[in-house]
């Protein structure tokens, strides 16, 4: 083994509600300002983050940053002490004052595009913030996401500046970029994805990702341009909601499972992507196409199969699988998925052994399912001692962050209890108690 797949997730902070900011994403728009449930929230996506762990994949998690961000206020003109700024916003500005609290970041997979040393030209590791400029309540993401990463992984990591923030250069991150392997990990294709302008483009479902943010990543890493593609978003796809490519593709080591819709010219595309897969590691790539007929696209938007996140077993037993795909729990109440799920996983040919339900029924409302909550980092075997344990999950994480949850988080939240002066200790209380809580248990071990 060359490359081990890591895994960050970001655990949901107490002030996850449902803004309905999230730019051409119809479950944020649909679920706007219904109450929401934090605490469920971030049990879920914890549960899920140790299910992981739980195949010997090695998982990490971020703590949430603190909300309300202050300073966003500030910028946009609401000054006085944080109860002034809160309840100003609260009276002329319910976006601004959403996006102050958001708990969008939990989406880690919108964090930043991260390659391996064996990817990029100076054999270092590369990992860009993306600068998520499309929407009102992800921006201010950006500048928290290089210190986050500088804890997690301190040695041996280029990290640069987000992309300007310029409409032209609009970055959301790996939800747009696939990493396609050998099994082994040895050689690595890099698949861009983004979506362009049309005539007929419904401005509620602005593309969010540029061809040009995707470039300037590709070379900011130095990646090899043999290697390297860059695929343009199906039009119908953004118009049925699919505001990353993740909702409608997903890959892992050698597989790759796109949707008829997923690609402007998708299947010319893939072929070119799969000759040079072949040419570079000898083998070929394991492609599943799945066409409108098997799961239609409001199908898959809904029950968000393309979401699932596939994970190869570390846990050193004989019987492991070989691929476990983690789907979200809507896709079992779907008959369409679940026959193409059965169909996947009663192939021989697809390294697809298994498959975990998982219920995210609160990050799913939002419009993010197993993967939008983690951030992929394929390390190199001898790298990955250069994470940082402190924020890896295990047992003994799990259970003490869940106590901390149970005891802090709100259990429902509306839009108007932003508007509650009172409410910003509330939140701030709760990471306080998170980190302390972490803290406490490292000084135990
Ligand atoms: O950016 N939803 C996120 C969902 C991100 C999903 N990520 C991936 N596909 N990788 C977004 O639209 C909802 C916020 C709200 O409704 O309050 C939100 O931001």
């Amino acid at each position: 083994l060359m490359i081990v797949e890591a895994n960050v997730d970001s655990l949901v902070g107490p002030t996850h509600h449902f803004s309905g900011l999230g730019v051409g994403n119809v479950a944020s728009q649909a679920h706007r300002a219904q109450p929401s449930n934090p605490k469920l929230a971030a049990l879920e996506g914890l549960r899920k983050a140790a299910l992981v762990a739980s195949f010997g994949v090695p998982q990490y998690l971020w703590l949430p940053p603190i909300r309300p961000q202050l300073e966003f206020l500030s910028q946009m003109g609401f000054d006085g002490a944080p109860s002034e700024q809160v309840s100003a916003a609260y009276q002329s500005s319910s976006a601004g004052l959403s996006a102050a609290y958001s708990s969008a970041f939990m989406w880690a997979a919108n964090a930043a595009t991260f390659s391996p040393a064996r990817d990029c030209r100076d054999a270092q590791a590369h990992f860009t913030p993306a600068n998520l400029l499309s929407s009102w309540h992800r921006g201010s993401e950006a500048g928290e996401r290089a210190t986050e990463m500088q804890q997690l992984y301190p040695h041996g990591l280029r990290t640069h500046s987000p992309l300007p923030a310029v409409f032209p250069l609009r970055d959301e991150g790996a939800a747009n970029h696939m990493r396609l392997s050998d099994p082994l990990g040895e050689t690595g294709l890099n698949i861009f994805v983004h979506g362009e302008f049309t005539p007929e483009c419904d401005v509620r479902f602005m593309p969010r990702h540029t061809l040009a943010a995707s470039q300037a990543i590709a070379r900011l890493h130095q990646l090899d341009p043999q290697c390297t593609f860059f695929l343009q978003q199906h039009p119908a796809a953004i118009a049925a909601g699919v505001f990353h490519n993740d909702v409608i593709a997903t890959s892992h080591e050698n597989l790759l499972i796109y949707h008829q819709f997923a690609f402007v010219d998708g299947e010319s595309e893939i072929d070119r992507v799969a000759d040079q897969f072949e040419r570079k590691t000898g083998a070929p790539l394991v492609r599943i196409d799945v066409g409108e007929a098997e799961l239609s696209l409001s199908e898959a938007v809904a029950c968000y199969f393309f979401n699932s996140q596939i994970i190869t077993p570390q846990s050193g037993s004989a019987e492991q699988p070989r691929m476990v795909l983690i789907c979200p729990e809507q896709c079992r109440m779907s008959g369409q998925a679940r026959r193409l799920i059965e169909r996947l996983l009663n192939d021989p040919a697809i390294p697809l052994e298994e498959v975990c339900y998982v219920s995210l029924a609160e990050s799913m409302s939002g419009g993010g399912g197993p993967a939008c909550l983690r951030l992929r980092l394929p390390v190199e075997v001898d790298q990955l001692s250069q994470l940082n344990p402190g924020c890896r999950v295990d047992r003994a994480l799990e259970n003490a962050l869940t106590e901390a949850i149970e005891l802090w988080y709100p259990d429902r939240l509306e839009l108007q209890d932003l508007g509650n002066p009172e409410f910003v200790q509330v939140a701030h209380r709760a990471v306080k108690a998170l980190r302390e809580r972490l803290d406490q248990l490292r000084n135990t071990l």
